[in-house]
């Protein structure tokens, strides 16, 4: 396919990712004024771009979700998206990549951030996403571009392919040289760069570079390689035709160099999508869309407008859709589409039906949620993405700020949870905490921000109540009596109970040995039932766990005895026998997996030892070469913000899961500490 050939034509989808901070709201801002989108470019700093126009996403100046805008360029219509680039917030992106034709992955050269680039390439690979590379802030270029290269090419899995090398003036990069095209270009400040003759030691420079590329591309051409070997010059589509086959079978990255802020390097990269990022036909092929004369489309996010309604943003995989389509999903009906939108970050505009490749927001489809494949032919077309869970790794304890909140609360849950599939609501029955787990510190703030900005519930947060118990050490027989003669009738219950430890997991037995009918059968089960209930709140605090009670003997009364009576009786020998029994606390223990960049692997040892964890073991990580895997047991109150330590010493990568494992028992300072902070709590 040649620069001027049958380059596909048609909407497109393009992700905007990459890691933390590195322009990509910033390109996209240049990208909309480029393609007149928009009469100005805003910036991130003044907060005055399309995309983060959100209140948490001005307020910490950093995407915190998705943003789609739709642009048009020499005739075609895109769609970008802006994705966030901290981890926390990675499953936005997550949902939009398997719908998009290509993804630009922004970086800059910064050795810190080459982690989270791998992170992120790792997920395009694994997708099959061709994607280029958008080498951004080279106004603040220290090194020279073929090092940058060296430095990131570990990151990724494909060789990068260098399409421009820079000019530069003094210590400053004036423009580039494209080595495709042969043709060097001095940058303009939000204006296209002017080309200018290549000659002196930059056409050298380029001669060489150009080298380099011919021979990365050759390495999946015979014929090119020939050509090299003969010393002969390869036409210049066939240059083109190679960058293209080979970004779209995977083969390599091209990578273009830019600045964000100053729009340089953005005409560039939009040809570079126009003439060599496959379109819709191909993105379906890769999807495996069975096109059967149906509308078949992909749920990419899910958002609630300000007036309540539900909106899906979605691409057209195949057919036309619009006001009326009803769609379907292989598990439920999705509703009938109320409107079709236009998306412009925050704004939407209704136009007409979509179209095979466009990316809208359709509304009102309640049964439709992020990662539904939805279709209206006779049967459901099978999904073609498989949704994962996301394992939570910090949580929070939320509370409406006023109690005539509490139903409200209830919906905005539904709501933030169909906006944020990485979000997870977990009602405690035992501690009656509602606790809210996510994926940090970051994502949990601009949740509870979220509910009260946008579904206007305000909430006060505490860290989640750890599942403490305790347990007893020492077996004894007691007595539980109960005596009450106020006129009338009495109450009399009258038990002796034998209280034993059990090994740890096993709970809690009872077992009755009355012999002679001392406790008539029929009060056994009150017995029972007013153990139950002391052991509810043991002598800590906590309830009490792996002990056996025996029911040994006891008496009664003919005429005071009740299951009341005997209820309490039981109830008084635990609550009076307890405390004889050494009562301890337990505290539950997890196994937790944390896996890091191997450099961190050190701090992760000293992180684990100084929140009394036990290393098991490390490993590589399996699939990732430079990771590491460690294995730990750790006690659940250490592992609460465990997340937070584990970021900052990886630079935002480490991530862990963690399974629980046993109750372990705890003494000494830091339990007198956790039972006197129950003391003071009740
Ligand atoms: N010097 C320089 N700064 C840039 C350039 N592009 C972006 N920035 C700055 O980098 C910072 C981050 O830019 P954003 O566009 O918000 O980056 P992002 O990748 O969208 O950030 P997240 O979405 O939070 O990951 C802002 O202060 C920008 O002004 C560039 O080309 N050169
Ligand atoms: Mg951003």
């Amino acid at each position: 396919m040649g620069q001027n050939g049958s380059a596909p034509k048609g909407p497109r989808c393009i992700a905007l990712v990459g890691p933390f901070q590195s322009g990509k709201t910033t390109l996209l801002e240049a990208i909309l004024a480029r393609t007149g989108a928009i009469q100005r470019q805003g910036s991130v700093d003044a907060g005055t771009t399309v995309g983060d126009a959100s209140k948490e996403a001005r307020g910490h100046k950093m995407s915190v979700e998705a943003t789609f805008a739709t642009g048009n360029f020499m005739g075609d219509n895109y769609v970008f998206v802006d994705c966030p680039g901290s981890i926390e917030f990675i499953h936005d992106m997550r949902s939009v990549l398997p719908a998009v034709d290509a993804a630009v992955v922004v970086c800059e050269a910064d050795e810190k951030k080459v982690p989270q680039l791998q992170l992120i390439l790792r997920e395009l690979e694994d997708q099959n996403i061709p994607h280029f590379l958008y080498l951004n802030k080279i106004d603040k270029a220290d090194k020279r571009v073929r090092e940058t290269i060296k430095l990131l090419q570990p990151a990724s899995r494909l060789p990068l392919l260098l399409r421009q090398i820079p000019i530069w003036n003094g210590d400053i990069i004036s423009g580039f040289v494209d080595l495709a095209l042969e043709r060097a270009y001095v940058y303009k400040e939000h204006a296209p760069s002017e080309i200018v003759e290549l000659k002196g030691e930059d056409a050298s420079r380029e001669k060489e570079a150009r080298f380099t590329m011919l021979e990365t591309l050759a390495d999946h051409d015979d014929q090119l390689m020939e050509q090299l070997l003969e010393d002969i010059e390869p036409p210049r589509d066939k240059v083109f035709d190679d960058l293209s086959k080979e970004l779209r079978e995977r083969m390599v990255v091209p990578v273009l160099l830019g600045v964000a802020t100053r729009s340089n390097g953005v005409l560039r990269l939009l040809k570079a999508l126009r003439h060599e990022a496959p379109g819709i036909a191909e993105t379906a092929q890769r999807l495996g869309v069975d096109v059967k004369n149906e509308a078949v489309a992909l749920v990419l996010k899910t958002f609630h407008t300000a007036h309540g309604g539900k909106m899906s943003v979605a691409r057209l995989l195949a057919g036309q859709a619009g006001d009326g389509t009803t769609f379907n999903t292989p598990e439920r009906e999705a509703g009938r589409v109320s409107g079709v939108f236009k998306l412009m970050g925050q704004h939407f505009e209704k136009r007409a039906q979509a179209s095979p490749g466009e990316t809208v927001a359709f509304g009102k489809l309640d049964g439709a949620k992020t990662g539904d494949t939805l279709s209206t032919g006779k049967q459901a077309h099978p999904s073609l993405i498989e949704v994962m869970p996301y394992a939570p790794v910090l949580a929070t304890a939320v509370q409406a700020k006023e109690r005539k909140d509490d139903v409200k609360l209830g919906a905005a849950f539904t709501k933030l949870t169909e906006e944020d599939p990485s979000l997870t609501i977990v009602h405690d029955a035992e501690s009656h905490e509602v606790v809210i787990w996510g994926q940090g510190e970051m994502h949990l703030r601009v949740a509870t921000e979220r509910l009260a900005d946008r579904f206007a519930v305000p909430v006060t947060t505490r860290p989640p109540t750890v599942g403490y118990r305790e347990t007893i050490r020492k077996p004894i027989n007691i007595r539980g009596r109960h005596k009450k003669q106020s006129g009338g009738h009495g109450q009399f219950g009258d038990v002796v109970l034998e209280i034993k430890p059990l090994p740890r997991g096993s709970g809690f037995q009872f077992e009755e040995r009355i012999t002679g009918g001392v406790v008539p059968r029929n009060y056994i089960p009150a017995v029972e039932e007013g153990v139950i209930d002391a052991l509810k709140h043991g002598p800590l605090g906590f309830t009490v766990v792996d002990l056996h009670v025996a029911l040994i003997d006891g008496s009664y009364h003919t005429v005071d005895s009740s299951d009341m009576a005997f209820r309490t009786a039981g109830r008084i020998g635990i609550v009076e026998g307890l405390p004889q029994c050494q009562p301890v606390l337990l505290e539950p223990i997890h196994e937790v997996e944390i896996v890091c960049p191997s450099e961190a692997t050190a701090k992760m040892n000293a992180i684990l030892s100084s929140r009394r964890g036990q290393i098991l073991g490390f490993d590589a990580r399996e699939g990732w070469p430079g990771w590491d895997l460690v294995r730990a047991q750790m006690a659940e109150a250490e592992i609460g913000d465990l997340i937070i330590e584990v970021r900052s010493a990886t630079a935002g990568v480490g991530s862990f899961t963690f399974k629980f494992d046993h109750m372990a028992e705890l003494t000494g300072r830091t339990a007198d500490q956790i039972i006197a902070a129950r003391r003071a709590a009740e």
